[in-house]
Parts: structure tokens; C-alpha cells; sequence
């Protein structure tokens, strides 16, 4: 095996991978930018490895992948409402189900019905973040972590997925933004960190609003029972104040991953929130290993 790595002419790449011996992650995908327009062909490049993209129906199909981008969300599910954690599930089957430490999760609201971008927690939100796809945003309250758990769409049953990644936005911090994907035993399997803009990028802010980030990993068969993803270093409610207080705070936009297929005869997956998961940091890089045949 041949580890090869491939960096965005213009950027700055920065990267450590730690995995399991065992592991058979394919691949890593990880930008950043200051509008959508930057990150979407690393993005894109993400979703054409999984495949194409399937309809939100129940049922799993034997390849391509799903997101959640929350823009279709009703109002009634969003901010200042909490969104059910099973509704990418239940009311729009997608296989994906949400946990938290924290009290809910919440997608933002929409303009004329309330701030947007979770100015309703903070109003300095608005003018912090920015989305990847417009208008809706993902959050954990009360928490800074949410958990993403996999099950064949429209059913209780434990699925798989054979990648996984999320636009994260406003990472000021590198080496705290991230995602742990863990087997359907709770068995660490990769983490990977969000790459932060400011103050790497030569010429950028320590403190950059409105950066989009992304990052994604793909395995070379579904093993990935669960994502648990770190979003800053802060539940929301503080101002976001990385130089003087080290305070990051940071939101979701669209989630990107295989379609969910059936587990084995296998034990119920673990809740896991206690494993902590070690990682690396980087800008806009393109990790990939070489497959040999
Ligand atoms: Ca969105
Ligand atoms: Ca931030």
C-alpha cells in the first residue's frame, strides 16, 4: 500500500492521520474556504466516490449515498423549535438518527420567520456563520457534540455506511473541530479534524467569519455504525472569541454519507460518548491511499 497525498494548488496542507492497524479506510477529504464556491469540488468529489445520490425514501439501495442539507425542514421543526432527533428517519427517511449529550438538536430559521443562523441563541451568530447550502443550518444546544447513528431508512434496524463527512462553518480553531467514526461494536475506527481558515491561511485572521469547512472519510466496505462529531469547543450561547477567550464556536450544514445498509447479525451499537478519539489537523487536503489490486 502506497500512501499518497493530494494538495489544492494555493493552500496549505497540514495533516496527521491516526487509525486503527485494522482499519480499512479508503480515503479523506478535507477543505476550507470563505464562500461555498471553494469547498464544493472537494465536496463533490466526496459524493461521486460514494455515489449517486438516492431519494429520500424508505429502504436501503445497494449503492450511491444520501445528505441532509435541513433547508426542507417545515418551519414548526426549527429554530425556535427543536427538531425531532429521529425526523431523517422517520418523516424524511434517510437512515439517520441523532444523540446528544447536550438537551436537543435545532436546524436555523429562515428568513421572515425568525433570525437567522441561530441568531435567536446569540445575535452575533448571524453575521458568524454562513451556509453551504442555503438557508438552513444543524446545531447541538447544550452541548457541543452530536452523535449520528445509522439504520436501514425508515426502520429501527442498526445500518452501515461506508463513508461519511459534514461542512462544518467558522472552525477558527484547528485541532477541535471534528469527526470519530466508530464500528457497529464501538470500535474506533478514524478521526479526523475540520480544517480551521484563520490564521493558517497565510493572510487570513486568526478570527474569520463565515469560513465553511469540510471534512469526510470513506472506508473501503460499510463498517461505520456511527459518527460522532465535536463542533468547537463550546455548546452555543457565548460569543465566538477565539483569540481572546479560545472560545470556537461552530455549526453544521450538509451531511454527506453512504447509503445505510443492513447489519449483520451483530450487537446493538454502543452509545460510545465517552471514547475519546486522538486525530490530526490540516487545510484543504486530499488524502488518499492507493489501492493495490
Ligand atoms: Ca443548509
Ligand atoms: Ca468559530
Amino acid at each position: 500500500m502506497t500512501l499518497i497525498k493530494f494538495v489544492q494548488p494555493a493552500t496549505v496542507a497540514l495533516a496527521t492521520l491516526l487509525l486503527a492497524p485494522t482499519t480499512t479506510l479508503a480515503a479523506v477529504f478535507t477543505t476550507v474556504g470563505l464562500n461555498a464556491g471553494s469547498i464544493k469540488p472537494i465536496v463533490d468529489d466526496f459524493r461521486n466516490t460514494l455515489g449517486s445520490l438516492n431519494p429520500n425514501v424508505p429502504g436501503s439501495f445497494a449503492d450511491g449515498r444520501r445528505e441532509i442539507n435541513w433547508d426542507g425542514v417545515p418551519d414548526g421543526f426549527a429554530d425556535p423549535n427543536n427538531l425531532p432527533p429521529d425526523f431523517f428517519n422517520v418523516n424524511s427517511p434517510r437512515g439517520a438518527v441523532f444523540k446528544t449529550p447536550g438537551t436537543s438538536v435545532k436546524v436555523s430559521a429562515n428568513v421572515n420567520v425568525g433570525p437567522i443562523e441561530f441568531g435567536t441563541i446569540n445575535p452575533t451568530y448571524s453575521s458568524d456563520f454562513a451556509t453551504f447550502s442555503a438557508q438552513r443550518l444543524f446545531t447541538a444546544i447544550g452541548s457541543n457534540i452530536v452523535e449520528v447513528n445509522f439504520f436501514v431508512p425508515g426502520s429501527n434496524m442498526p445500518a452501515l455506511v461506508d463513508g461519511f463527512g459534514a461542512v462544518f462553518t467558522d472552525v477558527d480553531l484547528p485541532d477541535t473541530t471534528k469527526i470519530d467514526y466508530f464500528d457497529i461494536k464501538g470500535k474506533l475506527l478514524a478521526s479526523e479534524f475540520a480544517p480551521a481558515i484563520g490564521g493558517i491561511v497565510p493572510g487570513v485572521p486568526a478570527d474569520t467569519s463565515e469560513s465553511l469547512s469540510f471534512v469526510g472519510v470513506t472506508f473501503n466496505s460499510a463498517i461505520v455504525a456511527r459518527v460522532r462529531i465535536t463542533n468547537g469547543n463550546s455548546p452555543l450561547g457565548p460569543n465566538d472569541d477565539p483569540i481572546v477567550s479560545g472560545t470556537d464556536i461552530v455549526v453544521m450544514d450538509d451531511f454527506i454519507y453512504g447509503e445505510p445498509q443492513v447489519a449483520a447479525a451483530v450487537p446493538e451499537p454502543s452509545s460510545g460518548l465517552g471514547l475519546l478519539a486522538l486525530g490530526g489537523f490540516g487545510v484543504s487536503r486530499l488524502l488518499k491511499r492507493k489501492k493495490t489490486f
